[in-house]
């Protein structure tokens, strides 16, 4: 989960939320989870303990249906990932945790920069981990929220934390979507990936040392497939003319390949070769682009957007020392206004392309959206958002 304002709000409404007690419905739901827990091998003394002091939490509901988030452009997105408070919270954590990182790089083969971005987005390093519990957010989340079946799973896999003997009930905090610790893991996030790196018994990514923490991430990062040394993208310098159509991360090409389409790194050298790579373009054919490789989408795993996936991308590289990004970005991506962008998206929703959220921000699913209704009429496949496109939608 990111470490967005809509999860600090919720970590903050968290302090002042009271429970509910007394919700029948709510009540006759946790009655028929527990039976189904118990089914589960969760023992009746796991589950007094999880649900001792843990009820429905009706702003935990209010939180979960707010999901759109205030569209952001990229520019705007990644100036608050790398904020200079959250820079100058990288460093200093890079330099207080040096030995621990450095053994985590090595054993893990992720690079430090990268598990300290997440942790900077995730908490802002610890400063956010969340204080509602884990039983009563997933618990009101799995009765009444929007994705009941994926919160139940969550809350089954608290259950089993608890059980394990590795946290205690009152330890077992998060945030309003149930995301735990230094680096927000789900529960069942801890139960594949969650480490005991200081080797005292307990893997506790809640406690104020983020010792097991962070270990998590690399180890996570690790199982999903992280190649130390190659970067999550480059910059890249596209030719003139070039065909936005060939863009998009369904077109991986070898460096070669690239090259000779004319594209350079951002700084006009010869693009190194880290194996296959696609090309996107966040804000438009007038912003930066990327080169982005299997890392991107291993960063994924952690949060799917875009966003997050260069967020976290360019805050590491910062922390690294290269983090500059060369190209401007334009005014109105792809010669479109935000309310132009915001309406082709509706119009592709409402002819049945599924565009995503309309936010204004056309990624790669508003791309594969218009892909799929040039398909239908036969038109010529670009993937690439315009006006005429917008005029044609009427
Ligand atoms: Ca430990």
């Amino acid at each position: 989960m990111p470490f967005t304002r809509r999860t600090f709000l919720a970590i903050a409404t968290a302090f002042t939320a009271t429970p509910t007690f007394g919700n029948t419905g709510y009540t006759a739901w946790l009655a028929g989870f527990q039976k189904r827990a118990a089914r589960s091998g969760i023992s009746q003394k796991t589950l007094s303990t999880a649900f001792a002091k843990a009820s429905f939490l009706p702003k935990v509901v209010a939180s979960d249906s707010k999901q759109a988030e205030v569209a952001k452009s990229l520019q705007q997105y990644l100036s608050s990932a790398a904020s200079p408070q959250r820079v100058s919270g990288g460093r200093k954590a890079l330099k207080r945790y040096k030995s621990l990182l450095g053994n985590i790089e090595r054993k893990y083969g992720v690079e430090k920069e990268v598990v300290v971005a997440i942790w900077g987005m995730e908490s802002a390093y610890g400063g956010f981990r969340g204080s509602a519990s884990v039983f009563a957010t997933l618990s009101t989340l799995a009765y009444q929220g929007r994705r009941r079946e994926l919160f139940e799973a969550e809350l089954l896999a608290a259950l089993k934390i608890l059980q394990s003997g590795q946290a205690s009930a009152a330890q077992m905090k998060g945030s309003y979507a149930g995301a735990m610790g230094h680096t927000q893991f789900m529960p069942s996030t801890y139960l594949r990936h969650a480490q005991d790196f200081d080797k005292n018994g307990r893997a506790n990514i809640w406690s104020d040392d983020p010792t097991d923490a962070l270990a998590s991430t690399a180890a996570l990062l690790k199982a999903e497939g992280w190649k130390k040394g190659q970067p999550w993208a480059l910059e890249v310098r596209l030719p003139d003319g070039f065909n936005p159509a060939l863009t998009g991360r369904i077109y991986p090409r070898k460096a070669r390949e690239w090259m000779k389409l004319g594209l350079r790194a951002a700084n006009g050298n010869s693009l190194p070769n880290h194996g296959n790579g696609a090309v996107i373009l966040p804000a438009g054919p007038e912003g930066p682009a990327f080169m982005i490789y299997k890392n991107f989408h291993v960063l994924k795993k952690y949060n799917y957007a875009d966003s997050y996936v260069i967020g976290v991308g360019h805050l590491s590289d910062t922390l690294a020392g290269h983090g500059k990004i060369r190209s401007g970005f334009p005014k109105n991506p792809w010669g479109m206004t935000n309310a132009e962008r915001r309406t082709l998206q509706q119009r592709l929703n409402a002819r049945g392309f599924a565009a995503g959220n309309p936010d204004g921000v056309i990624g790669e699913k508003g791309r594969a959206a218009i892909r799929a209704y040039e398909q239908s009429k036969g038109l010529a496949l670009t993937g690439t958002p315009s006006k005429a496109l917008l005029n044609s939608l009427k």
